[in-house]
């Protein structure tokens, strides 16, 4: 919730649940004007489709047909709340239909499919169509934070287990063994060069100084 790369073209998380959503829109409409074929990408969970923000943003991107494809990744909980407790509807999906624009549902387990659904979703943006809403059915398998321990009691270890057993990264990688042809000699040199620029990321962050108290204040407007 709390990156940002401009690099990449990553505007920015924010820790406001939801609040990205009409941010997102803005970006598409900021491309528009500029004339550029950017599309925003923009990713929430389950518990951000419940903010007014949702809706709100939703409603305006799909009226102006702005370039924007909203990925909702619906892991079933916002922290310990399941979503069968903060609404009725099963698929967030099928909310696309109040704003009249396109709802598909994607195995968020299969990076394959997640990229072909978002795939026909720029296709359609770039055309000016106007935004799609992706809600990608997935899961957490760990707690919201660390801190949080373990077994809180809220779902069933079955239940983690059972969706262990579909981990995106295992499936793909068995994928690009089986039909991709990929030796597993490279994919293990892939994934130790993962690991050392992770390690060589917090090694990074425990050399450097924390931050000055009196910066704490910089860039915050009020
Ligand atoms: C507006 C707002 N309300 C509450 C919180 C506290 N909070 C942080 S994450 C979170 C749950 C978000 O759930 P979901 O949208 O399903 O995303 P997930 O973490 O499951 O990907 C909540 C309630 C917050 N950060 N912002
Ligand atoms: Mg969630």
């Amino acid at each position: 919730m709390h990156l940002a790369d401009f690099s990449v073209g990553s505007l920015g998380e924010t820790s406001i649940v939801g609040s990205g959503i009409p941010v997102a829109a803005g970006a598409a409409l900021g491309a528009r004007m500029q004339g550029l074929d950017r599309v925003s990408l923009c990713f929430f969970g389950d518990g951000a489709s419940n903010e007014g923000t949702f809706h709100e943003g939703i409603n305006m991107a799909a009226v102006w047909h702005l370039p924007v494809i909203f990925l909702c990744e619906n892991n079933g909980y916002g922290i310990t709340t399941p979503l069968s407790a903060v609404t009725l509807v099963t698929d967030i999906a099928s909310k696309a239909a109040a704003y009249g624009i396109p709802g598909v549902i994607v195995d968020g387990q299969d990076v394959l499919a997640v990229y072909e659904v978002v795939q026909t979703a720029v296709q359609r943006a770039r055309r000016g169509d106007g935004p799609t809403l992706v809600e990608a059915k997935t899961y957490r398998f760990e707690e919201h934070a660390v801190h949080m321990g373990r077994d809180l009691g809220y779902r069933s270890q079955e239940e983690i287990a059972e969706w262990r057993m579909r981990d995106p990264l295992v499936l793909f990688r068995a994928r690009l063994i089986d039909e991709f042809g990929f030796k597993p000699a490279v994919l293990e040199g892939l994934e130790i060069a993962a690991q050392d620029s992770i390690q060589d990321a917090i090694a990074y962050a425990q050399r450097s100084p924390a931050p000055l108290p009196h910066t704490a204040f910089t860039d915050v407007f009020a």
